[in-house]
């Protein structure tokens, strides 16, 4: 049927959706519910790892292949280095940048390298806001908790401690940075609420906070002038042959020859995994998240955590096929959106955590509540010009610019007419293992950002993740940083890599797979 058609359900409907009692689950029902609908629960999706240092645990196959993945290097690479530094920045996104800057700001050499152009990550994407506990009414230990419970308690507490209690600072930082945050009439920061959260704290910039964020950042980056090299992606990292980290390899993505970078310390800031279309679901990650840094800390012996958990963001689109997976901001819910199934009716408290709103809108199409595009996706509504109705004419357009712009380019008008989501890809809840000061296992390799693990626990908080970046990606900078000035430049070898292939071939493994992907496979060669 026509999309126009099957939308009037949700005009139609609305008023009695006013009054509509929502399901309230107990703890034991939402285990129960996520258990039966949420994608990390397909058995027959996950596989175990058969070699290194997570042999034998469960994780996603298209992940375990990548881990299990021949480097690109080959073992007789001359390694003369053609740059050298105190910290080599792996990662030119909110991490990425924000590790390099205050590693700079204590006096080291960086070299930041980035895949494509600076600022090209999920930072940008990142469309409802950074959480921070700033008002009155709010604590960082409320943040804490709120966090614990979003996260099944499996987060580990000295990173949430160290994440909710720096917020404040990162903002001041950002803001002196010149990051636009929305003020109320009277000038003063003002927070809205997302999923899961006791109090409002998101800080946002209307829908597109993470690219404001990056904006500034990016401009930092380029006005310190940090040396800086894109279209560089790091594919290998180097030892000193006893489990140093020394350095990586780059490869230039124009002639694809290897660079060999020398460096102290190197912090890998490279995203998520989004473009794995893990369990073949389209995804709201920009085009480079393929797990890279992954894959080289794996190499090299970073024990990773958490890696049999993702997030699939509520609202990914479903309709037009051009959007499909983009992200519909959580923000809409906040403000109010409600849910919608075939049958006219709200399925589940929109504000709730994304894992149990996902698996809710996994439940109404398995069940037959779902809605069909002509394409035969799935999807339920999310009642978008409820917010015109509610708070006025105008109201998409004055908080969701980027929203009813991204609709627009394709003739349709958010204010009119509801809009089709199913959960997208968004998000690696786990991957490296850090400690406080975003060291990994490996001596000298840091790791921040949506790379490292355990900050989030099992399901990620909206707005925690640009905190994450803000926090960690300082302290990796600054650790860093400090630690070259008592340090020299270690042996650089391919130690790691010739045990790495030892052990493939022992445990039989010739997938003829290389990793980093670098892109995903649909990716044009050329
Ligand atoms: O933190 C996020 O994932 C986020 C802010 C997403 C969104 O819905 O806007």
């Amino acid at each position: 049927m026509d999309i126009h058609l099957l939308q009037q359900i949700v005009h139609k409907t609305r008023d009695a959706r006013r009054t509509q009692t929502l399901p309230k689950y107990s703890p034991a029902e939402r285990d129960t519910l996520i258990k039966k609908y949420h994608p990390d629960f397909r058995e027959n999706a996950y596989r175990s790892i058969k070699f290194g240092p997570n042999k034998g645990e469960l994780t996603v196959r298209e992940l375990a292949t990548l881990l299990e993945g021949d480097s690109p290097v080959p073992a007789d690479l001359d390694l003369t280095p053609a740059h050298t530094a105190d910290v080599l920045v792996v990662g030119g996104g909110g991490a990425g940048c924000a590790a390099a800057l205050h590693a700079y700001a204590q006096g080291a050499k960086v070299f930041l390298a980035t895949k494509l152009r600076l600022g090209d990550s999920n930072t940008v994407m990142a469309q409802g806001g950074i959480q921070v506990a700033i008002t009155n009414e709010d604590s960082p230990i409320q943040h804490f908790l709120d966090t614990l419970k979003g996260g099944h308690m499996k987060n580990d507490h000295q990173l949430l401690k160290v994440m909710v209690e720096e917020g404040p600072s990162v903002a001041r930082w950002l803001l002196g940075l010149g990051v636009l945050f929305d003020r109320d009439a009277d000038g003063n920061l003002h927070v809205k609420k997302g999923g899961g959260s006791s109090k409002p704290r998101l800080l946002t910039c209307s829908d597109y906070t993470g690219l404001e964020i990056m904006r500034v950042l990016k401009d930092e980056v380029l006005n310190q002038k940090i040396q800086l090299m894109e279209f560089s992606a790091a594919v290998e990292l180097l030892s000193d042959g006893n489990g140093v980290c020394t350095g990586a390899v780059l490869q230039d993505l124009d002639n694809k020859r290897f660079m060999v970078v020398a460096a102290k310390t190197v912090i890998l800031a490279t995203g998520g995994i989004g473009r794995l279309h893990i369990q073949g679901f389209p995804t709201s990650n920009h085009y480079g998240a393929t797990g890279d840094g992954l894959a080289m800390a794996y190499r090299m012996g970073a024990k990773l955590l958490q890696i049999d958990t993702f997030q699939y963001h509520p609202s990914g689109a479903v309709y037009p096929e051009q959007l499909i997976g983009a992200l519909v901001t959580e923000g809409i819910r906040s403000e109010g959106g409600h849910l919608v199934n075939a049958k006219g009716e709200r399925f589940v408290n929109e504000l709730d955590t994304r894992d149990v709103v996902s698996s809710s809108i996994i439940r109404e199409c398995e069940e037959g509540r779902g809605i069909r595009t002509m394409s035969g996706r799935i999807g339920v509504w999310l009642d978008t010009p409820l917010l015109e109705v509610e708070q006025g004419p105008g109201t998409l357009d004055k908080h969701f610019p980027a929203m009813v712009r991204q609709y627009k380019r394709y003739g349709i008008d958010i204010a009119q007419d509801p809009v089709l989501i199913y959960p997208t890809l968004h998000y690696q809840n786990g991957g490296v293992q850090i400690n406080v000061d975003s060291e990994s296992g490996v001596r000298n390799l840091f790791v921040a950002g949506e790379t490292s693990g355990g900050l989030h626990g099992r399901n990620r908080l909206m707005g925690n993740s640009l905190l994450d970046l803000m926090v960690f990606g300082k302290r990796a900078g600054i650790t860093a940083a400090t630690r070259t000035t008592s340090m020299k430049q270690g042996k650089l070898t391919l130690e790691h890599v010739k045990r790495f292939r030892e052990e493939a071939r022992k445990h039989g493994v010739s997938s003829g797979i290389v990793s980093p992907m670098l892109f995903p496979a649909y990716a044009r060669k050329e």
